[in-house]
């Protein structure tokens, strides 16, 4: 028989090693900087499951695309090297069309439209992701996308020869279609590609002109809101299902809060970014109407495109958008 203070000792150490093996460390790795509004809406997503779990799920982020770089990040959920992470949505098209209908100009535009086009292509997000081994947590949209030159752009006969930088397939394509050079350069790398004059030109958000200083180097954003792309919160489904049904019900609450603040955000801030850019010199210029029909063309082609590599799915997802 073991004295009374040793099996007491024994006793305490035993719940000792039982909390920390019921704690689970996820790594969740983003590619924008931590003061973007995107990465601090995860850092809070992480603090209110850490709060909501009772310190059981404790997730690390990894911003401005220190741990994987933005075009890794998904292969590394699927393949649990991170249990979660960030992902842009569009950057994916080439696996799947469903990734892409977030990326055509003016599919949908504004904040409603975008959540309406969210409501169409969410039950073809979640099939894609489930059928990799994945599931979608949230989404958070990036305010509307327009063009940073420094040309004076009248039609979209102005952009020719640009030296495009392109986030996604789809921007690259845009660059294709009006005769512009497209180089594919993610927003890590944006500020030095600016610096060393590698592209002179893109589409985003103010929030990107803003994040990689891009007023240092271009005096003009063309406010065409073309698009609203997402950045989701992806899960592997093996990590997920490992958690406690407890700790799970708080990774959904906590994700279904990080969803509502995040779309409030973005447009929040969307005329914040453009007052900031204001501030550094840029100015901020409405589209001429030719400019406009040009690029509602060039948007035309894409999703005539579209339509056709995506199929019975796009047909869906457009038809359930268009009776919304
Ligand atoms: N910013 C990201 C994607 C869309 C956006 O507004 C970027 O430019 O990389």
């Amino acid at each position: 028989m073991k004295p009374i203070r040793t099996a007491l000792v024994t006793v305490a150490l035993s719940a000792l090693a039982a909390s920390a093996a019921a704690q689970t460390k996820w790594d969740l790795p983003a590619a924008y900087p931590a003061q973007n509004f995107h990465t601090e809406n995860i850092t809070q997503f992480a603090n209110d499951v850490d709060k909501a779990s009772g310190g059981k799920l404790k997730i690390t982020v990894h911003p401005g695309a220190s741990l994987f770089k933005a075009p890794e990040i998904k292969r590394a959920v699927q393949g649990a090297q991170a249990q979660i992470g960030e992902i842009l949505l569009v950057n994916f098209s080439n696996e799947d069309p469903i990734y892409e209908a977030d990326g055509l100009p003016f599919l949908a535009t504004g904040y409603s439209g975008a959540m309406k086009l969210y409501k169409a292509q969410k039950p073809l997000l979640e099939k894609k992701l489930a059928s990799q081994g994945m599931m979608l947590l949230y989404t958070v949209p990036w305010p509307p996308q327009g063009i940073y030159t420094n040309r004076d752009l009248n039609s979209a006969a102005d952009m020719k020869g640009l030296k495009w930088r392109a986030y996604s397939p789809a921007t690259a394509k845009i660059a294709e279609l009006v005769g512009a050079q497209p180089v594919t350069i993610q927003a890590a790398e944006l500020p030095q590609a600016l610096a060393t004059g590698t592209v002179d030109s893109y589409m985003s958000s103010g929030s990107t002109g803003y994040d990689s200083k891009t007023y240092e180097h271009i005096k003009k954003w063309y406010d065409t809101q073309a698009w609203l792309p997402k950045n989701a919160v992806i899960v592997n489904k093996k990590s997920f299902d490992a958690l406690d049904k407890a700790t799970q019900d708080a990774v959904l609450a906590a994700a279904a809060a990080a969803e509502t603040r995040g779309w409030k955000v973005s447009e929040e801030k969307n005329g914040w970014y453009k007052d900031q850019l204001k501030g550094k010199g840029m100015a901020i210029i409405a589209p001429s109407a030719q400019l406009s029909a040009d690029m509602k063309k060039v948007g035309d082609t894409m999703l005539q495109d579209w339509l056709k590599k995506s199929g019975a799915d796009g047909k869906a997802l457009i038809d359930a958008y268009g009776k919304m």
